[in-house]
C-alpha cells in the first residue's frame, strides 16, 4: 500500500492514526461486550475504517453525513461523546433514540449526521433532499451518503443517483465495495467490474480508491469536496475495501474463502498506516502504546457512564405523545371576509400559491408539475410566480423525491410532493412508512412533509388511476391523514397540513376538482386537523363518511326528505375526530359508515370497532359499513358503479333505520 504525504505535517498525520484507531479500539471492546452478553448486536468495520475516518475527516462539521451500519468511524470523528454512543448501543436514556432503536439507527442534528434505517436505500433519496436544501439556499455544502455494494441493487440507488444528476446536486455517493452483501458474493450481486463503470449511465463522475488507504481516501473526499463546494454536481464514489468479519457478529465468515481473508488481511488500512508512521519516523512503538491507553481509558470511563445509567422509564403517555412533533400549530383565522367562490381543485391551488408565497423555504416536487402545471393542474403558472428552484419537475422515481422532501425538512425546509395519481404512491412507500412516519419517535426529527395524493373513482380509469388506499397510511403511527370533502375545507386543511411540523398525507378526490363549488375565504387560513364537521343535522341515523361519500350521502338524503340523519364527514382520518362521532350516536343510536375505499381493512372498520367498544349501550342497532366491493377498481362504466359503495348506500341506510 502506497501512502502519500500530500504536504501533511506530523502533527495532522498523528492525529489521523489516533481518529484510525479509535474505532478500531471501540470495536474490540464491544467484541468482548457482545460475548458477555452485554450488548446485543454488532456489524462490524473491522478493515473499512479508512473510508469513515477518511470522510468523517475531510468534510466539515456542519456538513451532513449519510452513514450505514459499518461506519462507526463517522461518529467518532464528529467527536460524539463515547458514552453518549455506548448508551444508544444499550438502549439507555442518554444515547439518541430514548431505547426506542438499536445500533446505528439514529440521527443527530447536532453532529450533522443522519442515521440509516434498516432498509438499504433510502439514505440516498434523503441526501439529495438534504443537498437539494444546500443548493438553494447557495450555501457551498456538500453533503456525503455511503451504501453498500449490495444496497446499490435496490431502486432507491438508481433513483438518488439519476435525481442528483438532473438537478446538479452537490453529493458524494460512497459506494463501500467489500465483496459481499451479507453471505451473497458480488458476483451474484451485479455483473459490472467496478462502480465506477455506472457513473457513466447517470452522467456523473466516478472515482475509485484504495478504501484502505487512510491518507487515500482522505485527499481524495477532501478534494472532491472542495471541488464540489465550487461547482454542485454529484460524484460517485467507489471504495475499494473489505468485510473481515461476519455480516454481523452472530453470522460469521464461513462462506468467505480463506485466501480472500488472507489477502485482504494484509492490507488492514490501520496496520499499513501505522508501519507507514513508524517507517517515516512520524510515530514511535513508545508512541503507539500510549495512543492505545488513552484511547482505552476513555472508552472505559465511558463505559463506566453508560452501565452506571438507568433504563429508560416506562411511561405510556410519553411513547404516544412522542409520535408527532407538539409544536402547537399555527391556526390562521381569515382576517376578512372577502370570499370567492371556487372550485375544489382552484381551492387547492390558492392554498398552495399562498403557502408558497408566505414560506421562502418551502419547494412543490412532483411529475410534470413545472411549466405543464401538473396533469391536473393544480400548479399551473407557479414555475413563473415561484421559480423552477422552488417548483420542481422531478424525474419519475417516486421514492427519491419523498426522501428528498424528508432531507430537505432535515435541512429546515418544507416540502409538498405530488404524486401523480394516489396509486403510485406504492412506489414512494417505504419512504412514507419508514423514513417519514417514524424519525419523530425514534430520534425527534420532524418530517415537514405533505404528500398530496390525487385519489378516487368515478373517472372510468381503472385499477390503477382510481384506488383509494387511505387506509394503508392511517394504519401508520406516525403520519396524519387528511381528507377534504368540499373546496374551503380543500384550502383550509391544505394549509394547516404545510404548517404542520408532521407527515401529512392529504387525500383529493379527482372527481371532485371540477365538479363541486363553494363560497371560500381569500386570505391565508387553517382548518383544524383532527376535527370533523357536521355537514347535516338530524335525529335518527349518523352517517359517517369522507370524501366523495359526503357528496354521495347528501345526493341520498336530498333524495329522501323524511330521512332525519347527523351527516359527519371526518376531514381528517388520523387522528378522527371520536369526540364528534361519539356524541352524534349519542342522539342517534344507529350508524352507517360509508366509504368509496373497499370494505376489508378499510376506516370503517377502525370506527365500527371503536363503537361497539365504547359505545355499545348507545347503540339500537349494529354498526354498519357501507363500502366498495374488495376488488380491483373497474375501468367500464357499468363495472365501476357497481363496484362503487354509492350504488347500495340508499338501501343499506333504509335497512338500517327500519332494523
Ligand atoms: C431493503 C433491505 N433488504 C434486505 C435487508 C437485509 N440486509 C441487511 S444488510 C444486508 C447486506 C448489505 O450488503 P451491502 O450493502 O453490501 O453492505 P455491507 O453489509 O456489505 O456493508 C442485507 C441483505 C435490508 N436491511 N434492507
Amino acid at each position: 500500500m502506497k501512502f502519500e504525504r500530500a504536504g501533511l505535517d506530523n502533527e495532522t498525520l498523528i492525529n489521523i492514526y489516533k481518529e484510525l484507531l479509535k474505532p478500531r479500539l471501540i470495536e474490540e471492546k464491544m467484541l468482548v461486550l457482545l460475548r458477555q452478553g452485554k450488548i446485543a448486536k454488532w456489524f462490524s468495520g473491522i478493515g473499512q475504517e479508512a473510508i469513515s475516518v477518511g470522510c468523517g475527516l475531510a468534510l466539515d462539521p456542519e456538513e451532513y453525513i449519510l452513514p450505514m451500519h459499518r461506519n462507526l468511524g463517522v461518529f467518532t470523528t464528529r467527536k460524539i461523546p463515547l458514552h453518549r454512543l455506548f448508551s444508544q448501543w444499550q438502549g439507555k436514556p442518554g444515547g439518541f433514540t430514548k431505547g426506542r432503536d438499536r445500533s446505528f439507527h439514529f440521527g443527530t442534528q447536532e453532529y450533522h449526521i443522519i442515521g440509516m434505517i434498516s432498509h438499504l436505500g433510502p439514505q440516498m433519496g434523503v441526501a439529495d433532499g438534504i443537498a437539494l436544501g444546500n443548493l438553494l439556499k447557495k450555501n457551498g455544502k456538500v453533503t456525503a451518503v455511503f451504501s453498500g455494494d449490495g444496497g446499490t441493487s435496490e431502486g432507491d440507488f438508481h433513483e438518488a443517483l439519476n435525481v442528483a444528476a438532473v438537478w446538479d446536486l452537490p453529493v458524494i455517493f460512497i459506494i463501500e465495495n467489500n465483496g459481499y452483501g451479507l453471505s451473497t458474493p458480488s458476483n451474484e450481486q451485479f455483473r459490472m467490474k467496478q462502480f465506477i463503470d455506472k457513473g457513466i449511465g447517470y452522467g456523473v463522475e466516478a472515482v475509485q480508491v484504495d478504501g484502505n488507504n487512510i491518507l487515500e481516501t482522505f485527499a481524495t473526499i477532501k478534494s472532491l469536496a472542495e471541488s464540489i463546494r465550487k461547482k454542485p454536481r454529484p460524484v460517485l464514489l467507489e471504495c475499494l475495501t473489505f468485510r473481515m468479519r461476519g455480516h454481523e457478529e452472530a453470522s460469521g465468515t464461513k462462506y468467505v474463502p480463506k485466501e480472500l481473508m488472507e489477502e485482504w488481511g494484509k492490507k488492514d488500512p490501520l496496520i499499513n498506516y501505522e508501519n507507514f508512521l513508524l517507517l517515516e519516523k512520524v510515530i514511535d512503538t513508545d508512541m503507539i502504546v500510549s495512543f492505545r491507553k488513552e484511547i482505552k481509558l476513555e472508552i472505559e470511563k465511558n463505559l463506566e457512564i453508560t452501565f452506571a445509567e438507568e433504563n429508560p422509564k416506562v411511561n405510556t403517555e410519553t411513547e404516544t405523545a412522542d409520535l408527532y412533533d407538539q409544536a402547537s400549530p399555527k391556526v390562521f383565522i381569515p382576517s376578512a371576509d372577502k370570499k370567492t367562490e371556487k372550485r375544489y381543485l382552484d381551492a387547492i391551488t390558492d392554498g398552495m400559491r399562498q403557502a408558497m408565497q408566505k414560506h421562502d423555504e418551502l419547494v412543490i416536487m412532483g411529475q410534470d408539475i413545472a411549466e405543464y402545471g401538473g396533469v391536473f393542474k393544480a400548479t399551473a403558472g407557479f414555475v413563473e410566480e415561484f421559480g423552477r428552484g422552488r417548483v420542481r419537475n422531478t424525474p419519475i422515481c417516486e421514492s427519491a423525491i419523498i426522501g428528498a422532501g424528508f432531507g430537505l425538512s432535515i435541512n429546515g425546509m418544507k416540502a409538498i410532493v405530488e404524486m401523480q395519481f394516489a396509486d403510485f404512491v406504492t412506489c414512494g412507500f417505504n419512504q412514507i412508512i419508514n423514513n417519514l412516519a417514524k424519525s419523530y419517535y425514534r430520534w425527534g426529527q420532524n418530517a415537514d412533509v405533505v404528500v398530496r395524493m390525487p385519489t378516487g373513482a368515478g373517472v372510468n380509469a381503472g385499477p390503477f388511476h382510481s384506488q383509494s388506499n387511505e387506509a394503508w397510511f392511517v394504519h401508520t403511527p406516525g403520519l396524519k391523514v387528511v381528507y377534504p370533502a368540499f373546496p374551503s375545507d380543500a384550502k383550509g386543511l391544505l394549509i394547516a397540513s404545510i404548517e404542520d411540523p408532521n407527515p401529512v398525507m392529504y387525500f383529493e378526490h379527482k372527481a371532485l376538482y371540477r365538479s363541486i363549488t363553494e363560497e371560500v375565504f381569500d386570505d391565508y387560513y387553517t382548518t383544524e386537523i383532527g376535527k370533523a364537521r357536521l355537514v347535516r343535522e338530524g335525529n335518527d341515523v349518523t352517517i359517517i363518511t369522507y370524501g366523495f361519500g359526503v357528496h354521495w350521502a347528501l345526493e341520498t338524503l336530498n333524495k329522501n326528505a323524511d330521512i332525519s340523519a347527523d351527516l359527519i364527514d371526518l376531514r381528517t382520518l388520523l387522528p378522527w375526530d371520536k369526540e364528534c362521532v361519539e356524541a352524534s350516536v349519542k342522539k342517534t343510536g344507529r350508524v352507517i359508515i360509508l366509504h368509496e375505499d373497499t370494505l376489508i381493512g378499510g376506516v370503517g372498520g377502525e370506527i365500527s370497532a371503536h363503537l361497539s367498544e365504547h359505545c355499545f349501550e348507545l347503540l339500537d342497532a349494529p354498526v354498519i359499513r357501507c363500502a366498495s366491493l374488495d376488488t380491483p377498481v373497474p375501468m367500464n362504466v357499468e363495472l365501476e358503479i357497481n363496484f362503487l359503495a354509492k350504488s347500495r348506500f340508499e338501501e343499506q341506510l333504509k335497512k338500517l333505520i327500519s332494523y
